[in-house]
Order: C-alpha cells, then structure tokens, then sequence
C-alpha cells in the first residue's frame, strides 16, 4: 500500500535517498557495490523476501511511496531497517549484502536460539512508549531506557495518552524520575496539536522506532502522524487491556520524511542489556559508586559506601537501587552466556562477508 510522502522538490536520487537517513558514512560502505547494485533501505522482513525502500520507489509526481519486493537468501540475517545492496538477476530483485549497522534494538537473544534476535537496525531515536493511564511501572521505563541505550540509539520516553489521565504532568514526571538525563514528552492523539512535543524528533531522514507494550498506543501514533489509518490498532477494551494488533515490524515513511518503526508489544523482558547500557540508565547511581571508597565495593556493609549512604539520607530511592542492582545481574549474567556464542557468531559473520565479496566481485566481471 502506497504511504504518502513528501519529497522536496525536484528531489534527485541523493535526496530522495537522504529522507531514508542515507548519508556519506553509508555511501562509503556502499561504495564496493556502486558499479553493480542499487542502495536499498528494509521496510519490512518476510521469510524469504523483504519491503525495500529505494531511491527510485519514490514517484514525487504522485507523492507516494512504494516499496519494491526484493528475495532474501536463508543464510543473509536482515534486519528491518538495514541498509542492503540490492541486486538485480533473473529471478527479480534480491537481497546481496547488509551494510554495517551502526545501531542495533534487540541484540541480546531470549530463548535459547543460537541466533541473533535483531529487531531493528540503524535506529536514531528508540521512543519508549508508556501510557498515562494505566499508569506504567517505573521498572519497565527502566528496561525499556536500558534497551534503548544499548542500541547504540538515544532513548525519548513517550507519555501516550496525556487526555485520559488527570494529572498527565505527575505521570510524566515520575516517568522523568525513572530516566534521569532522558527527553520526557507528553502526547495525545485526540487532544488539538497533541503531538507537537514529538515534532522536534521527526526530521527528515530520522528513524525513530516505537517500543512498548501493546496497548501503550504505539500505532495510534503512527496512524495520527500519518493522518491515515495505516496500521490497524486495536479496540479498547473494556478492562482497559491490550491485546496486540501490530504483528509486523515495519517502518512507516512520514509525510514530513523521518521513518517509524512500529513494532509488536515490546517489554524488554528476555531481551538483555549490557553494563554500558545499565551505567546509561541509572547515571546517579553510577556517580555514587564512583565515590565508594573500594573500587570493588558491593554496596552491602563497606565502610566508606556512597551508594548506602545515599540511601541512609533518601537521596537514592531503594526502587532505584533495586531496579539498578536487577538489571545488573541481568547484563552480567548475559555476558558469560553470550560471550562464547558471540565469538562464534563472529567468527561466522566474518565468513558470510567474505563470500559475499567474492560473489560481489564475480558479478562486477
Ligand atoms: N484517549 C486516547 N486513547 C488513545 C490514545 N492513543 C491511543 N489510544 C487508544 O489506546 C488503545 C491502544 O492503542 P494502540 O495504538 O493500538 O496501541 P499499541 O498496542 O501500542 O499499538 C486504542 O484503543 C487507542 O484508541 C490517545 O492519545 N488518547
Ligand atoms: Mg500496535
Ligand atoms: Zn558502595
């Protein structure tokens, strides 16, 4: 289904490109296929086949937007969000190579698949998406900041729903409370000119995915932004409960040229963050654990402790700290289990690449 967008005027390809986030960093890594391929950005991952956006799926005549189909080989991990090279052969367009991701939702694996689970890559804001009513738990803000930092993305938290809600100020600043040196902002999709908060977040060329739980409002927004029913979302229920609609990851092309990933109900739950992401999250904790006498310091009884002294005169919460200390665990324990998975799935990345050079370099002869 065509998404309508805008293109500037008279767009060229490198323009028309620039409103998917193609830059100069991306150019380069393309580079080796120029000759060959066409640069294409995944909108959406099928088995075996993606939603690829081009330079040439724009017809600013018609101001719309349509997506080519391209076949994905078994053995090429795709992301939604992946800048590819495209090649063309005899069966249709195909899938040859992802570039280099420079940020990545979901790299942690939930089960015990040996396989990276990627949600999302080449993220520039990751919006975690609370509503005002029910009022959402400081620990899934938590989670879900933490799974935004360790992207490699910056985290906004969205406060959906600031008309359902008496007070939409006191939830979004306990929302603030739980993401401290993170963007708060409060948004309504009835309520006139609700969504200008998000605005500065939305230029062209940026790619912002939406994360939480469904029910949160996710494709609401989408929906609004795009001022047409795109995404299907769900009735309300009367127990007030989601039940999830979305059930395709998908960037959405806005009229004013950033991109949106909608995705299904996002907890974080399974999905582990590292210590940089967690030191990210909770940076007044951090701070005190820097001041701790012991550099080892466990925060239970060390003299000198400046993490049971903030808490001794409440300037530390104890759900912060408990919150901090979970999450901790969390990484640490991600870390000894992902380490020899990952130095494998390294080293079989490494040989994917080089055969796809080599297929690369045959069809350039
Ligand atoms: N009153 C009000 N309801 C909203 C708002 N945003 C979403 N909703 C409702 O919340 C429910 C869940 O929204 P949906 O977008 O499907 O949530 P998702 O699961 O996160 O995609 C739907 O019934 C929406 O109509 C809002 O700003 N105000
Ligand atoms: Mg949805
Ligand atoms: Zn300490």
């Amino acid at each position: 289904m065509p998404t309508p967008l805008r293109p500037p005027k008279g767009a060229s390809v490198h323009s028309s490109l620039s409103l998917l986030g193609w830059d100069d960093g991306h150019a380069q890594a393309f580079a080796p296929y120029a000759e060959t391929h066409r640069p294409a950005r995944v909108a959406r991952v099928d088995r075996g086949a993606a939603d690829v956006l081009t330079a040439e799926s724009v017809d600013s005549a018609a101001v719309t937007w349509s997506p080519e189909r391209a076949l994905v080989d078994h053995r090429t991990a795709v992301a939604v969000g992946d800048w590819v090279a495209l090649a063309d052969g005899p069966a249709g367009l195909s899938v040859d190579v992802v570039l280099g991701r420079r940020s990545v939702l979901g790299r942690a694996v939930a089960s015990g698949r040996s396989e990276e689970q990627v949600l999302a890559a080449n993220l520039d804001t990751v919006l975690v998406t609370v509503p005002t009513t029910p009022e959402p738990k400081p620990g899934l803000i938590e989670r879900l900041v933490a799974l935004g930092w360790d992207s490699g993305a910056a985290p906004v938290v969205v406060v959906t729903k600031a008309d359902l809600s008496p007070d939409p100020e006191g939830v979004a600043a306990d929302a603030a409370a739980a993401a401290p040196g993170v963007e708060v902002v409060l948004v309504s999709v009835v309520a006139p000119g609700g969504l200008d908060p998000l605005r500065p977040h939305l230029a062209p060329g940026r790619t912002l995915c939406l994360v939480g739980k469904s029910g949160a409002g996710k494709s609401s927004l989408v929906n609004a932004l795009l001022s047409a029913d795109v995404l299907e979302t769900q009735e309300t229920r009367r127990d007030g409960k989601g039940r999830h609609t979305t059930t395709h990851r998908q960037l959405v092309p806005l009229p004013g040229g950033a991109l949106l990933l909608d995705t299904p109900g996002i907890r974080g739950a399974g999905l582990a963050v590292t210590d940089t992401a967690v030191d990210q999250t909770f940076p007044e904790v951090e701070a005190l654990v820097e001041e701790c006498r012991f550099s080892d310091c466990a925060h239970r009884t060390e003299p000198g402790c400046a993490v049971l002294a903030a808490l001794d005169d409440g300037t530390l919460s104890e759900r912060r700290f408990d919150s901090w200390q979970r999450l901790q665990r969390e990484a640490a324990w991600m870390a000894r289990r992902t380490d020899a998975r990952l130095r494998a799935e390294y080293a079989r990345s490494i040989r994917l690449r080089n055969e796809e050079m080599r297929r690369a370099g045959r069809i350039r002869h």
